[in-house]
């Protein structure tokens, strides 16, 4: 729709829904030519249709909403057999922690729009070109809970498999399968050549049915006028070829004309859909990782306050710090998924688990068990959960199962059964695996499938139930042989009251992995444990050629050698690469005792920011963590612009020479510009800041403002350097005595002079040479 109608005269910036209300007949003649074309289905022109966007019109989401539809139905008069498909797209609002909206105002956004489709009468909500899941899924819930329409979902891939926020292929389709979508897919972004290896491996993984709506190629730029360059023919031979894959629901994205629509409907039309066989496999995820137990999985104990006293103080006194160094911590150490656990008798349990959820989400990848007996705990922190977590736990009793079993079922999760019910804990093993099958036909009968069900035998202490450990194990094994779902035991309980527990601890683990325990839970720092089960995919043939094992203990050196180093602290680069605010400032205080601001800048902030570039580059950390890493090195920063600040007052007050300093267009960054801003005022500059993403206009508006001859801009991506040289050109073109000193990551001397720059400053320390050496020439 956007590419169409920018060839029917959108302007850029216009909002295109107001083509609804304007040019509803050209609206209506876009509709009708793709139903002319064969289309099924035709989306409304509601894709921001929501309260932010709507803002600056005179329209309500209602009111937009309904006259889109309206239209829709008009053209579809002739088409009995069309449905029309309320398009949602993403609000390009970041979730917090990553940035600062709330879920559940998401969802009262998204509620607006799915309720308004409805009333309207669209048959589908299709959301669409949505990049983060986590946005994704309040829109879901919100259409699930106010409508009864069929919900489509579709996001857009980057050519390495991921979206622009790192969601996998895996974690969409897990994620969006337990929230109960109709069809799942990917839209926009690529064309279909590009397309190709995600579309197969989205219908090799996904059980529902797949829709894919790829851009008629990739966009190109020709006499000022943007084409894709695939062919209608060429597309509709993709069509074919997706439809042979599996693919159900075929489209296009931007550049599809009608006639990209028709050529590809003649393309499949006598093709049959034959639905892959995909096998069903046990897994959770977080936004970015997805996590399958074909194979043991370990999932970390350190963040449950029972018998942990240091975490229990932590959440009386609500360091989410420490619970965020717990996680990353058992991370390290080399968890698969980590049980996050926030109940303590004196704290508020609800908000806490929610709260640790999103703190925890937002800086690690593992995905979470989400551990509590309190119910209203367990849905709320299901609810903010960041892709398909798995729940302990539910246990026998009737209650229980009723009150569980819904939450499981409506957000998604996996569930995880405790052999245990009114009765209590019962000794044999025969009797837990009675109250296993209760478990597990509770589940499947609410809908809950088989392979998403977990059940916990429980381990007793050996020091007092000596003779029942033996149950335990002998009930792992009726379990997974008489009803073939995951086994997860909580390890270390056996060896309560017992000296030397890790003895005890690794011995009744190898024992529990022999009778077919799938995920342990337990200390993935206890070295032991850990050892046990890398000896045991060793010698169980999991770990093919001993690959992982001769890895793992071939004496690499650990965070704990490096964090030794540092006198047992992290360090502040470590901190920065984890995203941890607190401690990157205490660490600046530490290292403020013997080093100067800003040689902690340049020796420090500067390359761990370098090192998170590099993580991301290599998609060890995705964006939300970039964006975690960027907030702590900001709060380090503030810290040293405190002493900066004193000494710049301490400075000789003569009078100043202002200068401009500016991020430029379409660029963000501003951490270094900030720093040379700091660095010029200690040196006597009167820095005007245009701050980021600074447009030419405002640039050259501040210099006649301020009468400026000094003008600093910063750019730190390749696309940007583009916009750095327009504005150069404009300062040109303006003025004839001011100087443009450019910086950032990306520039060079080479490209400083591509752009026409006056000057190349490497860092902030260079920027106060060259412009002193300007003012004093100007002198
Ligand atoms: Co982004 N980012 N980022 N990022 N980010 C880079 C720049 C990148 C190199 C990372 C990578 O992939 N390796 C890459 C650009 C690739 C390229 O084009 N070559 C990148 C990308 C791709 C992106 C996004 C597109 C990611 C995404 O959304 N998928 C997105 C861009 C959004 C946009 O701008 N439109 C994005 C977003 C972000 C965050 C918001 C998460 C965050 C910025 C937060 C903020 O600034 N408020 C962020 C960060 C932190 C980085 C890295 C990791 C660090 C940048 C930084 O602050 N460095 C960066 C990787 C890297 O640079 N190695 C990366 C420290 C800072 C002190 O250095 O700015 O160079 P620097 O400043 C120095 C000197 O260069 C000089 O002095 C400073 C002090 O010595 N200097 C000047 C700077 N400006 C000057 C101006 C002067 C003079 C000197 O004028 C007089």
């Amino acid at each position: 729709m956007g590419t169409v109608l920018q060839n029917r005269g959108l302007k850029l910036g216009e909002v295109p829904e107001m083509f609804n209300i304007t040019h509803s007949e050209v609206i209506e003649e876009i509709h009708r030519s793709y139903l002319l074309a064969g289309s099924n289905f035709i989306s409304t022109n509601t894709f921001g249709a929501n309260r932010y966007k709507l803002e600056h019109t005179d329209y309500t989401v209602e009111e937009m909403i309904m006259k889109a539809v309206g239209i829709a139905k008009k053209a579809k008069e002739d088409f009995p057999n069309a449905y029309i498909a309320l398009d949602i797209g993403s609000t390009g609002k970041m979730l917090e922690p990553v940035g600062d909206i709330t879920f559940d105002e998401l969802y009262d956004v998204f509620k607006e729009q799915v309720i308004a489709g409805e009333k309207a009468g669209c048959d589908v909500i299709l959301f669409e070109t949505f990049t983060d899941i986590y946005e994704l899924k309040a829109g879901i819930l919100a259409a699930k809970e106010n409508t009864k329409l069929p919900i489509f979902a579709t996001m857009s891939f980057e050519e390495n498999g991921r979206t622009f926020f790192g969601t996998s292929i895996e974690s969409m389709i897990l994620t969006l399968e337990g929230l109960g979508v109709d069809a799942l897919g990917v839209n926009c972004s690529l064309g279909p050549k590009q397309l190709k290896s995600i579309v197969e491996k989205i219908v090799q993984t996904a059980h529902i049915p797949v829709m894919v709506q790829p851009n008629a190629g990739l966009p190109i730029m020709e006499e000022g006028k943007m084409h894709y360059d695939i062919t209608s023919n060429e597309f509709a031979e993709y069509g074919l070829e997706f439809a042979k894959m599996g693919v159900l629901i075929l489209g296009g994205c931007c550049g599809t004309t009608p006639d990209y629509i028709a050529k590809m409907v003649e393309q499949v039309k006598t093709s049959t859909y034959i639905k892959p066989n995909i096998p069903k496999r046990t897994g959770i995820c977080s936004a970015s990782q997805a996590v399958y137990f074909d194979d043991t999985v370990v999932i970390g104990e350190r963040l449950n306050p029972t018998g942990k006293k240091m975490l229990q103080a932590a959440l009386r006194r609500e360091d989410m710090d420490y619970v965020l160094r717990e996680a990353i911590k058992q991370q390290e150490q080399g968890a698969h998924v980590l049980d996050v656990n926030m109940g303590l008798p004196d704290i508020d349990e609800v908000s806490m688990l929610k709260r640790a959820v999103m703190e925890v989400q937002g800086v690690i990848n593992l995905p979470l068990q989400i551990d509590s007996s309190n119910t209203e705990a367990l849905e709320k922190a299901c609810r903010i959960y960041n892709g398909k977590p798995l729940i302990n736990s539910v246990n026998g009793k009737a209650s229980s199962l009723e009150a569980i079993l819904p939450i499981a079922k409506k957000y998604g999760a996996c569930i995880l059964g405790l052999t245990l019910d009114e009765r209590g804990i019962p000794e044999t093993a025969e009797e837990r695996l009675e109250v296993a099958k209760k478990i597990v036909n509770a589940a499947l009968e609410i809908g809950i499938a088989k392979e998403n069900i977990f059940i916990d035998c429980l381990v007793v202490t050996a020091s007092a139930q000596q003779e029942l450990v033996k149950e335990t194990l002998k009930a792992v094994r009726l379990v997974k042989e008489e009803l073939g779902v995951k086994t997860v035991l909580g390890v270390s309980n056996v060896s309560f009251g017992l000296p030397n527990r890790p003895i005890i601890n690794k011995t009744m683990l190898t024992a529990a992995l022999m009778q077919g325990l799938d995920a342990p839970i337990m200390n993935p720092g206890d070295t032991g444990m850990m050892e046990a089960i890398a000896a045991f995919r060793v010698l169980m043939g999991k770990d093919v050629n001993s690959k992982n094992y001769i890895e793992k203990y071939s004496n690499v050196e650990t965070t704990e050698v490096k964090t030794a180093q540092n006198g047992g602290r992290m360090s502040i680069e470590e901190a920065i690469r984890k995203g941890l605010k607190e401690e990157a400032r205490e660490e600046v205080n530490i290292l403020l005792e013997s080093k100067s601001a800003l040689e902690i800048i340049e020796k420090h902030i500067v390359p761990a920011l370098d090192e998170v570039g590099k993580l991301y580059e290599a998609q060890k950390i995705f964006l939300p963590q970039l964006i975690k890493s960027a907030e702590s090195a900001k709060s380090a920063f503030e810290r040293l612009q405190k002493e900066m600040v004193a000494d710049a007052n301490n400075n000789e007050k003569t009078s100043k020479t202002k200068v401009i300093l500016a991020t430029v267009y379409g660029d963000i960054h501003d951490i270094g510009k900030n720093i040379v801003k700091v660095i010029m005022e200690n040196y006597n500059f009167e820095v005007v800041d245009l701050g980021k993403d600074v447009p030419t206009e405002k640039v050259i508006e501040a210099i006649e403002k301020w009468d400026i001859k000094i003008v600093g801009l910063s750019a730190l991506m390749t696309t940007t350097v583009a916009s750095m040289k327009e504005t150069i050109e404009a300062i040109r073109k303006n003025f004839n005595d001011v100087k443009v000193i450019v910086g950032g990551a990306v520039l060079t001397e080479e490209l400083a002079q591509y752009v026409e720059a006056d000057f190349y400053a490497n860092d902030a320390m260079e920027t106060v040479r060259i412009a002193t050496d300007l003012v004093e020439n100007q002198k």
